[in-house]
């Protein structure tokens, strides 16, 4: 059981913006420079049916057709991140949705471009941490013994 990791894990995805425009490094290391461990990593690419299935909660927003196409339009990478507090703190680190109202030195307001094209994603529950990561990892137990 894993349970104990509850509340130590979130799920970070570098989106197609950032990764494109050759951010991947930069993030990770401002990310583990805050204190988390990556515990997993992979560089991936997202069918839309599999992009459909991330942002379920999602799908009746008028947005979600536009998020789908973005998401799914190049390589991802997701990272199962370990961390007191990961999510909440975790959360901070990216900063607000809309990169015009996150605050100075967060990962979205340095590295964003739009709404959309917000450069990184990050739970916003712990129940969603360990689903987000199971989505991406499988079987998340094995990266955290
Ligand atoms: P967040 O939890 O910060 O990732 O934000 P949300 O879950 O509210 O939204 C998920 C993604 O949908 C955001 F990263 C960006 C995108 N989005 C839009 O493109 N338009 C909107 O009006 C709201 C969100």
């Amino acid at each position: 059981m894993i349970s104990h990791l509850n509340g130590k894990i979130t799920c970070a995805i570098i989106k197609p913006d950032a990764v494109k425009k050759g951010y991947t490094g930069d993030i990770l290391y401002r990310i583990t420079n805050a204190g988390f461990h990556i515990r997993a990593l992979k560089m991936m690419e997202l069918s839309k049916k599999s992009a459909k299935k991330f942002y379920s909660e999602h799908e009746k927003s008028s947005f979600f057709d536009s998020l789908i196409e973005f998401i799914s339009s190049g390589p991802i990478v997701s990272v199962l991140l370990e961390k007191e507090n990961a999510v909440k703190d975790f959360r901070i680190l990216i900063g607000n949705t809309n990169p015009i109202y996150a605050a100075e030195g967060t990962i979205r307001k340095l590295y964003a471009s739009s709404l959309e094209k917000n450069a990184i994603h990050g739970s916003d529950s712990n129940k969603n941490a360990f689903k987000e990561c199971q989505f991406y990892f499988s079987n998340i137990e094995i990266f955290l013994k």
